[in-house]
This record gives C-alpha cells, sequence and structure tokens, in this order.
C-alpha cells in the first residue's frame, strides 16, 4: 500500500496535536501547515513529541493562491481542515474574519482540491455550535440547527459547503459535528483550561480567585485524544458523510469546577446567586471563584447534549475517556506544570 499523506492545516492548535500524533502512528507522513506568526508556537507538538516527524508549511486560510499551491507542492492524499478562529467568545467582536476564516476559508480549500485533485479526501471540523438554541435533545446529524454566535454560523456555512462539494462535484467530503472535546494541551481561553490553570496558580499561592460567566451553561465534554480517532475513521470511510461524535453526557460549568477543585485539594463551599455566586475555600475562607458578566456572551448555547449513536453504529467509534477522568487528567497536567516554575502558567 502507498504510504498515506495527511496535510492538517491549524497544526499548532490542540486537536491537530493529537490527530498528527495518531497518524504518525498509523504510518502516515504529516503535513503541517500554520499561518505565519513571529514567534515559535509548538509547544502542543513537543509535548507529543511529534514535532520532528511533522513537515511544516505555511499556509493562511484568507489566502486562495497560498492553499492552491500548498496543495500542487505537497500532494496530499487526506486533508484535515482543522484550522479556524476556534474562541466563540472572539467572534461576537470579530464577526467578519470568523467568516473570512470559518466559513470562506473552507471553500477556498474545497475549490483547491477540486482544481489540484478531486481524490483528496477532505474532513471538515465542524462543531455542536451550530446546534446553539437547542431544537432537540440530545441532538443527532439530523437535528435541526439553530447557531448563537457568528462562530456557529461561520461553520454553518461550511458544514453545508462540505456537503455541497460531495454532492455536486461527488468529492469525498466529511463532516465531523463534534461536541465540546478538551485536554491538557486545551488553549487557556476555553472554560476549562481556564479553571484547571487558575486553581493551579491558587494552590501554588500565585493568584487568589479566577473570574468566571456563566456557571450554568451544560457542555458535553469528551477528550480530544478520544475525538481525532473518530476523525480518522471517518476519512477512512467508504462513503463521505456527515457524523455526530460526543459522549453523551452534560455537566455545568460548575460541575467542572467543583470536580477540578476537589482534584486540586480544595474543599469549596458556594454561597449567593446569579452574578454574586462565589466560592469559598472551606479551610481558609477566601474566596476562589467569582463571577464576572464580562465573560458572559450576548447570545448564549445554554445546553449541549450529542448522540454519537451513528459513529457507534457505522464507524465502531465510542470515546474511552469520561467526564471524571478528563477533569483529573487535566488538572493534575496543570498542577504539575505549576510546580516547576513561579510564573503563571499560561499555555
Ligand atoms: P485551536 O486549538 O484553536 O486551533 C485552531 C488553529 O487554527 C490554531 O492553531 C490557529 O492558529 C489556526 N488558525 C486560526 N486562524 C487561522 C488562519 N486564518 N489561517 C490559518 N490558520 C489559522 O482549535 P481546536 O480546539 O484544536 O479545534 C480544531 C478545529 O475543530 C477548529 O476548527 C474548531 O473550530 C473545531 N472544533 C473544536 C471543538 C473543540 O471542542 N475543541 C469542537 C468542535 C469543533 P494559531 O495557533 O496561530 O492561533
Ligand atoms: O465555553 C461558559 C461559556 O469557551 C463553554 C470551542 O472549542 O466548543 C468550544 O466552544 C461554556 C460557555 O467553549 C466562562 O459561556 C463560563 O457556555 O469553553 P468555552 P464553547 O463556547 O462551548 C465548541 C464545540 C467549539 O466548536 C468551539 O470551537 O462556558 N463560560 N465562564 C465561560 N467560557 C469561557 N471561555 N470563559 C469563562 O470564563
Amino acid at each position: 500500500m502507498t504510504t498515506q499523506r495527511a496535510l492538517i492545516t491549524g497544526i499548532f492548535g490542540q486537536d491537530a496535536a493529537y490527530l498528527a500524533r495518531h497518524l504518525i502512528d498509523q504510518g502516515y507522513e504529516i503535513i503541517g501547515t500554520h499561518r505565519r506568526t513571529s514567534t515559535n508556537n509548538s509547544w502542543r507538538l513537543r509535548e507529543l513529541d511529534v514535532e520532528r516527524h511533522i513537515r511544516f508549511e505555511e499556509l493562511e486560510l484568507l489566502e486562495q493562491s497560498n492553499i492552491i499551491h500548498t496543495l500542487k507542492e505537497t500532494r496530499p492524499t487526506e486533508i484535515y481542515n482543522l484550522a479556524a478562529q476556534s474562541f466563540v467568545g472572539s467572534s461576537f467582536n470579530q464577526p467578519i474574519f470568523t467568516g473570512e476564516a470559518n466559513a470562506l476559508g473552507v471553500t477556498r480549500i474545497l475549490e483547491a482540491i477540486r482544481v489540484v485533485d478531486p481524490e483528496i479526501r477532505f474532513y471538515q471540523a465542524s462543531t455542536s455550535e451550530m446546534f446553539g438554541l437547542v431544537q432537540e435533545t440530545p441532538q443527532k446529524e439530523t437535528t435541526a440547527f439553530y447557531p448563537r454566535s457568528p462562530y456557529g454560523i461561520s461553520k454553518l456555512y461550511a458544514h453545508w459547503m462540505t456537503k455541497n462539494y460531495r454532492e455536486a462535484y461527488g468529492l469525498h467530503a466529511t463532516s465531523g459535528i463534534l461536541f465540546n472535546h478538551e485536554s491538557p494541551l486545551r488553549g487557556t481561553e476555553f472554560v476549562t483550561r481556564k479553571i484547571t490553570t487558575h486553581f493551579a496558580a491558587i494552590k501554588f499561592g500565585l493568584i487568589d480567585h479566577v473570574e468566571l460567566g456563566n456557571l450554568n451553561a451544560c457542555r458535553d465534554w469528551g477528550h480530544a485524544r478520544d475525538y481525532v480517532e473518530g476523525m480518522h475513521a471517518m476519512v477512512r470511510h467508504d462513503e463521505a458523510d456527515d457524523f455526530v461524535l460526543a459522549s453523551g453526557q452534560t455537566h455545568t460549568i460548575e460541575d467542572f469546577a467543583n470536580l477540578a477543585a476537589s482534584v486540586a485539594g480544595f474543599k469549596i463551599e458556594w454561597e449567593g446567586e446569579a452574578e454574586d455566586r462565589k466560592a469559598y475555600n472551606r479551610e481558609t475562607g477566601k474566596c476562589i471563584i467569582k463571577v464576572n458578566p464580562r465573560f458572559y456572551r450576548p447570545t448564549e448555547v445554554d445546553l449541549l447534549m450529542g448522540d454519537a449513536g451513528k459513529a457507534k453504529d457505522v464507524l465502531g467509534w465510542a470515546p474511552r475517556t469520561n467526564f471524571e477522568n478528563l477533569v483529573e487528567e487535566m488538572m493534575a497536567a496543570d498542577l504539575d506544570r505549576q510546580s516547576r516554575t513561579d510564573r503563571f502558567v499560561s499555555n
């Protein structure tokens, strides 16, 4: 069999690191693409010991000619489009950039595939944010979409473009509708890792408390390591299609904070409601969590809970890491990182 060559966009992101690890273990050659930055941003690839196996190329989602030339020069057999402006909060302040990168960026890649080599298999990173104001629970492939942010809307455009290029031009273009997946390599702006980095810093006396937004939002959280295996299974499946990957369980932000606090060794007690809600360390009496409305979103996604039944039946995919193990792994990793420096760990 000829060697498979995967091009992964957004190679410096969380999912790309785990996917690169998985594909390298399967014997793949990896081309990792990134936008130009002034500093090296490859800490995740180093943590998983994959950096030395990757051929790096610059690829900017806003630049059509750059994408076409990169495909012509690197000749991948599979493309995993993981690059995106992926933070929902920022999408409200940067709706146009978010649309350019997440929506039109995908059209640019699909066009490049059509022109350069229509045999390339394509994976699009779709998201549970497309369900937004949910129309049924649990959410599955057939659930009606109702996105609630410029991010969700940009991803919905890309989702339909992927489907359209599949139907119109016969491309093997697959869309993975992934629910939240986290890990010790998660960006620190996302709520899970914001909590674990801040708890670690509180533990080591560097800060007093963390400020969060809506504590009642419910998310279906899994581990990125499990979800990238599902991406690969989708691309290797004979027919391109849409698949939900999810854990099937949902928890509030407060649940996540409670469990992370207990792993970090804090006994906490909650008082107050809404903006006045606070969590106190019972041993010291000090407040360690406060609500700051600055972190509220103009329109919120209140509840996500996915049904990954189709991925299980068709691909044989199921998550291996449960919520408790995920929180334990993330909290332990940040305690370990923080124990090795007196600077607040911020990546
Ligand atoms: P991530 O850590 O934020 O990584 C995204 C990567 O995209 C970053 O490395 C970023 O580059 C790159 N990027 C941003 N704008 C770009 C541009 N204009 N041109 C080229 N590259 C650009 O995201 P992730 O959590 O790994 O998620 C991977 C993908 O899955 C994303 O598309 C995300 O929207 C989607 N998704 C994620 C989840 C989840 O829960 N993690 C769930 C569903 C879908 P820099 O490193 O330079 O910032
Ligand atoms: O927010 C609430 C916030 O930013 C989760 C991305 O990977 O998953 C991710 O999007 C919830 C929201 O992730 C804070 O209001 C409370 O309800 O961790 P998050 P997200 O918005 O769910 C989807 C599937 C993606 O596709 C995205 O790319 O937590 N929340 N307090 C907070 N959120 C943040 N960030 N910070 C807070 O202080």
